[in-house]
């Protein structure tokens, strides 16, 4: 191997999506040689890959940004409520010029394994192209919805027409008109592109397996005076957002509970929340939604009401109905005219629960009771989330543990940040952290400030090394689960506990405790000397 395919830095990043980003931006302040290495042929992660029609963000677009520069968030203007994919991708590809973060960022180049050398302290990647480089320090940014998962039908290959994963979607315009096209799934994703796809396709099946909660987003171009009222206080109200549950700010937690409310009074409230729109909203009418199971009812039915009210067809409505999990522990979706779209001519809506997916044709496909003719089909199957892209590598150390073995039973991590038995290795928005259950890049800041708050402290002490202790990851992860447990969230079957996936572990991956109190913990663990932590020479 030559000299040139081995080069050395102080960190290698893996991925270059919100969090690969702003590490880069950290830790090159900080004095490091940094390289970054991405799959796709342009920043953006998520928001790269997500190009599907319809692709929005559900948290509002003043919140969802970084706040690293006041200067950033004063000239940046987001045109919309919530903004749509190519508004965000135009956003994080300006961020990545503005603080020339290109030039450090290897794209097309996806890391196929990562091994540390105890002897040596080192990290050396492998690109799949059999580049390999080295570091001090491995930051895994690789996102949590970024492994599309197709489901293992069978005869996907034989199928004549296109066919789309919505987490791959080209770059170039899709055009259905006059197709009939077959969608499959109905989660957030497929919630966002139906309305879109009805509008031009011949025809749109949609094949169902489990309804979702979808509310209205109540989207449109966000008001001149509204962006600048919150610029005005932007920095007071980025400070708020910490101590919220979702690193949400303007939303104040609900003091009452469903429960002491009248009937009228709930009523009242959720037709309120129903016409502001959007998920916090909606779930902050009340303090117990989302642990006490009678008063999570009320609010489940009131948008089963909505659904009954909205679709015309009561069979459809009906089906739409979700009745097997409450409220808010899946992902709410956000929608903008996702259930009228069933009352168009070109709808149909498919139970595969009922009758499954038995094979995909060269003509469509094939359920154990009807066969359809379909000229494009859409896989909105969603991820592998949460550990799908850290356990695609083949992640190992010279001491003979492997990431799929420590992993197998579901994943541990220390905060959701480190692994015990991998030193210098640090995982943003990993399994164990509120990541998917807060405002994404606030939680990308949170923990990459920590992380390099963690470097800049070993450096300045001589130290080399940094491990998770396994005591302290192991009392993380029954942490991670009793707050879980205290709530109603594994009582849906979610891709937070890997329930998408067959075979994968059942384990409840998010730190649902909430930012604020996940941050006080990060914060106790600097202050008594990065506790539960060794460090070494
Ligand atoms: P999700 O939320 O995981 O949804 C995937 C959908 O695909 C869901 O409706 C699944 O039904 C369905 N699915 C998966 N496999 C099958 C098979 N074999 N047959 C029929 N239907 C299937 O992914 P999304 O991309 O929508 O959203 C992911 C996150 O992105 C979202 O939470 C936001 O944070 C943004 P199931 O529910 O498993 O029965």
């Amino acid at each position: 191997m030559s000299d040139q395919q081995f080069e050395t830095f102080d960190a290698i990043i893996i991925g270059a999506g919100f969090a690969g980003l702003y590490s880069l931006y950290k830790l090159r302040k900080l004095g490091l040689n940094v390289r970054v290495f991405e799959a796709g042929d342009g920043v953006g992660g998520t928001w790269y890959w997500n190009r599907y029609p319809g692709a929005r963000c559900d948290v509002e677009s003043m919140e969802y940004s970084y706040s690293f520069d006041p200067e950033l968030e004063q000239e940046w203007v987001w045109p919309d409520k919530y903004s749509k994919q190519s508004d965000i991708l135009r956003y994080a590809n300006h961020v990545a010029e503005r603080y020339d973060l290109l030039k450090d960022i290897q794209f097309e180049t996806r890391i196929k394994s990562a091994y540390y050398d105890r002897n040596i302290n080192t990290w050396t990647i492998e690109t799949s192209g059999g580049q390999k480089a080295t570091a001090q320090y491995c930051i895994m940014a690789v996102g949590n919805l970024s492994t599309p998962r197709v489901p293992d039908f069978k005869g996907v290959d034989s199928f004549a027409g296109d066919w789309y994963h919505s987490g791959l979607w080209p770059k170039e315009e899709v055009d259905f008109s006059s197709k009939r096209v077959g969608i499959i799934g109905t989660g957030s994703t497929a919630i966002q592109i139906i309305p879109h796809v009805a509008k031009q396709a011949k025809h749109l099946t949609i094949f169902q397996r489990t309804a979702n909660y979808s509310l209205p987003a109540r989207n449109g171009p966000l008001p001149e005076d509204v962006r600048a009222a919150h610029k005005k206080k932007y920095r007071e109200l980025r400070e708020q957002a910490y101590f919220t549950p979702f690193g949400i700010a303007g939303y104040p937690p609900p003091e009452k509970a469903a429960t002491d409310a009248t009937p009228e009074e709930r009523e009242a409230k959720y037709h309120q929340k129903w016409a502001e729109g959007g998920t916090i909203s909606y779930l902050f009418s009340y303090n117990d939604l989302l642990l006490s199971p009678d008063s999570n009812k009320t609010a489940s039915d009131f948008v089963r009401d909505r659904i009954r009210e909205i679709v015309h067809d009561p069979n459809t409505a009906e089906l739409l109905c979700p009745n097997d999990h409450p409220i808010g522990t899946k992902r709410i979706c956000l929608d903008s005219g996702y259930y009228e779209t069933f009352n168009r001519d070109n709808v149909s809506l498919v139970n595969v629960r009922s009758a499954p997916i038995e094979e995909i044709t060269q003509t469509g496909l094939r359920t154990t009771t009807d066969a359809f003719e379909l000229d494009s089909i859409i896989f909105a199957t969603g991820f592998d989330a949460m550990t799908g892209a850290v356990l695609e590598m083949d992640v190992r150390t010279s001491d003979g543990i492997d990431m799929r073995e420590r992993w197998k039973d579901g994943p541990k991590t220390y905060l959701g940040i480190m692994v015990a038995g991998f030193p210098n290795m640090f995982v943003i928005t990993g399994p164990g952290s509120p990541g998917v259950k807060s405002q994404m890049i606030l939680s990308i800041e949170q923990h990459t400030d920590w992380i390099t708050d963690c470097i800049k402290n070993m450096r300045a002490k001589g130290i080399n090394r940094a491990e998770a202790q396994p005591e302290s990851e192991a009392k993380w992860v029954e942490h991670v689960n009793e707050v879980a447990d205290s709530t109603l969230y594994p009582q849906a079957n979610s891709w937070y506990v890997g329930a998408n996936i067959p075979g994968k572990p059942r384990i409840f991956m998010p730190y649902v405790g909430g930012v604020e109190a996940y941050k006080k913990i990060c914060d106790e663990v600097v202050e008594n000397g990065y506790e539960g932590i060794s460090l070494s020479p």
